[in-house]
């Protein structure tokens, strides 16, 4: 179902004005609000009066999450305090995290595009709706719960974790759509093997994964294991989180809500726009956004977009999908990590060399972070116990930083191989076809 016809199936020419009418206000605006947008923009010699065409916005100056970064927390806002209603936050490359902000507008605009993204998908009046993102911080949970309510269909707000909990109840409610991310997924179907739950029995016939690339192998195990199609839906939370675009039924590439996001894909290292049908960098701006309005964000995902008209009626560009980055954020269970960000936990525990190692694997479908670390002889004892208080320590430090339960493993002095830069200290052994 296309949830807003007038705007998904837009002649493209007419969006096109919308989008200059619509990029000349926020040029406006964040000029006029924003301190950083203001000097970035001088900074360039440009102007919001030098906004005439679509085209233009490669006047503007690109914006990188350590601008975000360095406004920390509400440096970025484009209203005062009293007119933001909700904020959430991302993790950060490094110390502090980012945070946004929305106005009762966007709020508004949110739950709009997820109903867009939720309807796509194939959610409907009458399904039941279990959502497993986390509620919290991050964007994960809110974004679709509401759309999903204003498509009228049932949300269960179950949240992150829990497992068990999260199979009775779809066995015992009857539920018909799993938002999740896609290894969340199949590890909920790993679950069900182990408990002896026969999930291809349940009434579930639908999954709205997101959050994490999913490779076609993943896709296809878990339609398989789950009896259930499988759609992916992108966003980020610097530009609203869930709701930036979703599959439609021909699962041809993601359409992108472009009445409130202006696209480009540029080349990663010159920065040079790229045409349709070219992989490189996505680069975002916000059309409506009142608090948090960006310009020229650097996303780091990699894509290509295509604006050819879809078979389901939409004519709203679509993305392929995203499989990899062209920085070295790792998404771990749905949380991103940046090596940085354990670095900077390890090299201020006494006692750690700064030599590390971290792993990343899949094991029984769930994402596994482990942490290979050597550390002094005087840590390295014959003392099971102090070695385990240590590892527990290290874990507990890890784990306020990111958010996330790691395994740290102790290793000798001299065991791990020396690399410069703590990118070059990451295996990832899972499935990236
Ligand atoms: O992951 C928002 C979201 C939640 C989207 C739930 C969809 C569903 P962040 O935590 O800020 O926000 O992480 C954003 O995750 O820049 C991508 O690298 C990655 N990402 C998000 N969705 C996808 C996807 C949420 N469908 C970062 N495929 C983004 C691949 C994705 N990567």
């Amino acid at each position: 179902m296309i949830w807003n016809p007038e705007y998904e199936s837009m002649d493209r020419a007419a969006l096109h004005q919308l989008q200059l009418r619509r990029l000349q206000m926020t040029t406006a605006w964040a000029y006029e609000r924003v301190p950083h947008y203001r000097a970035a923009m001088e900074a360039r010699g440009v102007r919001p009066r030098d906004i005439r065409g679509l085209d233009d916005v490669r006047r503007l100056p690109f914006t990188d999450e350590s601008a975000l970064r360095d406004a920390f927390p509400f440096g970025m806002f484009a209203l005062p305090l009293d007119e933001v209603v909700r904020v959430h936050s991302s993790s950060g490359a490094t110390g502090a995290p980012v945070v946004v902000g929305y106005s009762r507008g966007d709020i508004n605009t949110w739950t709009e595009l997820t109903a867009r993204v939720a309807a796509a998908a194939g959610v409907q009046r009458g399904d039941l709706v279990q959502m497993a993102f986390p509620y919290g911080m991050s964007t994960g949970g809110w974004g679709l719960h509401y759309g999903i309510e204003r498509i009228g269909a049932t949300i269960i707000p179950a949240g992150a974790g829990q497992s068990e909990r999260h199979l009775i109840m779809m066995r015992d409610f009857g539920t018909t759509v799993l938002v999740s991310t896609p290894s969340y997924a199949l590890y909920l179907a790993e679950q069900a093997d182990e408990l002896g739950v026969d999930i291809a029995s349940f009434k579930l016939r639908l999954g709205l994964f997101g959050g994490e690339p999913c490779s076609v192998a993943m896709r296809a195990e878990i339609e398989e294991r789950l009896r259930i199609r499988a759609t992916d839906n992108y966003g980020l939370s610097e530009v609203m989180g869930p709701g930036v675009a979703g599959e439609c039924d021909c699962a041809c590439g993601l359409h992108v809500n472009e009445d409130h996001l202006l696209l480009e894909v540029v080349d990663p290292s010159s920065g040079e726009a790229l045409e349709y049908g070219e992989e490189g960098e996505l680069v975002l701006t916000t059309l409506t956004k009142e608090a948090f309005p960006l310009l020229r964000y650097r996303t780091h995902d990699v894509t290509a977009l295509d604006p050819a008209r879809c078979e389901c009626g939409r004519t709203l560009v679509r993305m392929a999908k995203v499989r990899r980055r062209t920085d070295d954020m790792l998404i771990v269970r749905g949380v991103n990590i940046f090596p940085s960000q354990i670095e900077d936990v390890l090299v201020r525990i006494e006692g750690v060399r700064p030599h590390y190692l971290v792993v990343v694997d899949r094991k029984k479908n769930l994402d596994d972070l482990e942490i290979r670390l050597e550390v002094d002889e005087r840590v390295f004892t014959d003392v099971m116990g102090e070695m385990v208080a240590f590892q527990r320590a290290v874990a507990d430090r890890l784990q306020s930083a990111l958010g996330l339960r790691t395994r740290v493993k102790l290793v000798e002095p001299g065991t791990i191989e020396r690399t410069a830069g703590a990118a070059a200290r990451v295996l990832d052994l899972r499935d990236q076809d």
